[in-house]
């Protein structure tokens, strides 16, 4: 039999292999716009969406998606092709997988082309939600000083041209003021970033390029719009060709872009919205007034967690997260990061046994069939360890507390903007997209040892602390000595800090 194509009107084909939408995706209205459709998105909230689509047959709650890079134009061709369907493969650690076609995204405009129709879209009164996965570098503000970054270019342009946007802000703010001048109420804006505070930080973002812009529309947006903070949880590595594949021979599927992920998934969003929301509680999604430490304890202990393991994993030449995971001295080094640095740094969690949480990561993070990419998770590093990673090396310099695992992390980040290369002498690609000027900071390391670090909106005033620095040094001098990345970890693991 030769695959079916994925589109709406194969669906009944479709389903005698796998389960499909059994809602009428026609009358399903876009209640949310969400911008930028990855690979999360799909996986995480277009996945409740359409378990509530499916079981509670509510059709106000459809998403449209929004691209608005160039980038986005592979995902806009795609899912235009597949009437906005996809697979999503969840991989069991037992090796077995459960298939199912999510119906939940309706509509997609690519922005990049047509911002009108994006503008207009959101401006609906049909849309409730506006919601985020940008990145954690979209969010456009100074670590360092936590102020909107009114250098950037693409802001600029925004600020002259409030009809014709290009980032998230100049978008939000064209649409609001939209809704405002035709009498309609505002949307809310859900942030689904990795970022702690992520509605907290958007709202300020947004509230400061606004004021800039239009002070009568700064009034009414910050009293009229919501913005929530959620943590948002579920592994999805990047689709690969064997699961493109996989479908085609297994279940006579042609779908040009699956997603991978984990059986894993979570959602805590605080219950502040500006126009009504779905019922995600059905779904076990979970309410509540502050999602602060839930966040913390997320973004702490698994983001960071990965690019414990990631960063030294892509020198020492492992290419997945579980392939870390099998590698007794790098999960070691992992659980000896999380209990000693971040663990004291996090506090009572209601309703939450640490422990079991830790114990919970490691088994996702060893699941060896969803072979998450080390790429993956080394991308953008230097948009994630500054809200990963750094902030916990200050709480313990603050505290006190150990500071070797975090450190040892950033002395192997400087080696692998330097050298590119694993200790095997394959080039490591890296995606970030300040890698030139990590690279050119970390090849003076050998002259001088801080050199890396001179980068402040990276590294904040770490620079300004003696405890740091020494440890730092010891550190970047035993990696550049000997970049024998096992020899290494096995030493601090033991208590043995490289430190005099
Ligand atoms: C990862 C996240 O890219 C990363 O750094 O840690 O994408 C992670 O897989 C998700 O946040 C899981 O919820």
């Amino acid at each position: 039999m030769s695959p079916i194509q994925l589109k709406q009107q194969n669906i009944n084909s479709i389903a005698s292999q796998l389960p499909c939408p059994t809602y009428e995706r026609d009358l399903v209205k876009s209640g949310i716009v969400h911008i930028g459709v990855g690979g999360f998105h799909r996986s995480h909230q277009a996945y409740y969406i359409h378990q509530l689509l499916r079981d509670a047959q509510n059709s106000e709650w459809g998403i449209c998606g929004i691209g608005l890079r160039e980038g986005d134009r592979k995902i806009a061709t795609v899912l235009k092709q597949q009437d906005y369907l996809y697979t999503l493969i969840t991989q069991h650690p037992e090796g077995n997988e459960t298939c199912e076609v999510i119906g939940s995204i309706v509509d997609y405009i690519f922005a990049f082309e047509t911002p009108d129709l994006a503008i207009d879209r959101m401006a609906h009164a049909d849309t409730k939600i506006v919601s985020l996965t940008i990145t954690e570098g979209g969010y456009n503000f100074n670590p360092n000083t936590g102020a909107f970054d009114f250098d950037n270019p693409d802001i600029q342009h925004d600020l002259q041209y409030p009809n014709n946007p290009i980032t998230v802000f100049g978008y939000l703010a064209a649409a609001l003021d939209k809704r405002r001048n035709n009498g309609l109420a505002a949307f809310t804006i859900l942030s689904c970033d990795n970022i702690q505070h992520n509605g907290a930080v958007t709202r300020s973002m947004f509230l400061s390029f606004v004021e800039k812009k239009n002070p009568s529309l700064y009034n009414w947006i910050k009293n009229e719009v919501r913005f929530p903070n959620s943590m948002v949880d579920r592994i999805t590595p990047v689709t690969t060709q064997p699961s493109i594949d996989f479908l085609n021979t297994k279940h006579q599927l042609k779908d040009a872009w699956p997603i991978v992920c984990e059986p894993y998934i979570q959602w805590v969003i605080e219950d502040d919205f500006s126009n009504g929301r779905p019922p995600l509680e059905k779904l076990g999604v979970q309410f509540v007034p502050d999602v602060t430490p839930y966040e913390k304890m997320k973004i702490r202990l698994l983001n960071a967690g990965h690019s414990v393991l990631g960063i030294p994993g892509a020198i020492h030449g492992h290419d997945t997260i579980n392939a870390c995971m099998e590698d007794k001295i790098f999960a070691t080094f992992m659980r000896h990061f999380m209990d000693n640095e971040v663990t004291p740094q996090l506090g009572e969690i209601e309703g939450i046994d640490l422990t079991d949480y830790k114990n919970s990561l490691e088994k996702r993070f060893a699941n060896p069939n969803i072979k998450d990419g080390v790429r993956r998770i080394c991308s953008e590093s230097s948009a994630k360890l500054p809200k990963f990673l750094i902030p916990t090396i200050l709480e313990n310099l603050a505290t006190e507390g150990s500071i070797r695992y975090g450190t040892f992390i950033l002395a192997a980040w400087c080696y692998y903007s330097d050298k590119r290369m694993d200790i095997n002498h394959n080039e490591i690609d890296i995606i970030d997209e300040r890698k030139e000027e990590l690279h050119r900071n970390a090849k003076q390391s050998e002259q001088n040892r801080l050199s890396f670090l001179r980068i402040p909106d990276i590294f904040g005033n770490l620079l300004d602390n003696k405890r740091f620095i020494k440890e730092y040094s010891k550190m970047i001098e035993a990696i550049y000595k000997e970049p024998n990345i096992h020899k290494l970890m096995k030493l601090i693991n033991q208590d043995n800090h490289l430190v005099d």
